[in-house]
C-alpha cells in the first residue's frame, strides 16, 4: 500500500513538473522581436508584423491639417519604441523627421499612415510637412527624446 501511495505522489510531481516546463517554454518563445524600422517604407501589409508587444511602446496620433500638426510636441525617453499614427485630416500633406529618416507619403486627406521607430538619439527633432511652404506656414512640431 505504501508503494502505491509513493507512486501516486511521484506521478503528481511529474505531471506538475511537466506543466511547469511546458508553461515556461511557451513564454520563452514569444518575445525576441527584431526591430524592423519602418522608417520611410510604405506599409502595404497593414503591419501585421508589428505584434502588440507589451513592452514599452509609446503610441501617438498626430493629426495634420492646413497648416498645423496636433499635438505640436511629443516626448519620449531614449530607447523607447515609438509608434506614430499620422492622420491627415485636411489637405495635401506628409510627415517627416529628417534626423530619424522618417517620412510618410504625401497624400490628400483623409489618410492614415503608421511610422514606427526606436528613439535612439537624444535631443529635439522637428517634424514637419514637406509640401510647398507648409513647414514655414506652421506645419511643424517637436519630437523630444530625453535621456
Ligand atoms: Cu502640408
Amino acid at each position: 500500500m505504501k508503494n502505491t501511495y509513493i507512486t501516486i505522489v511521484v506521478l503528481i510531481i511529474l505531471v506538475a513538473g511537466g506543466v511547469l516546463v511546458l508553461g515556461t517554454s511557451k513564454k520563452a518563445e514569444a518575445p525576441a522581436r527584431e526591430e524592423p524600422i519602418s522608417a520611410g517604407t510604405e506599409n502595404t501589409s497593414g503591419s501585421p508584423t508589428v505584434a502588440d508587444a507589451p513592452s514599452t511602446i509609446k503610441e501617438f496620433t498626430i493629426t495634420s491639417k492646413n497648416f498645423s500638426f496636433t499635438p505640436a510636441l511629443i516626448t519620449v525617453k531614449k530607447g523607447e519604441r515609438v509608434k506614430i499614427t499620422f492622420e491627415n485630416s485636411a489637405g495635401f500633406h506628409d510627415f517627416k523627421i529628417d534626423e530619424y529618416g522618417l517620412a510618410t507619403k504625401k497624400t490628400q486627406s483623409p489618410t492614415t499612415e503608421v511610422l514606427e521607430f526606436t528613439a535612439d538619439k537624444v535631443g529635439s527633432f522637428e517634424y514637419y510637412c514637406s509640401v510647398g511652404s507648409h513647414r514655414a506656414t506652421g506645419m511643424k512640431g517637436t519630437l523630444k527624446v530625453t535621456e
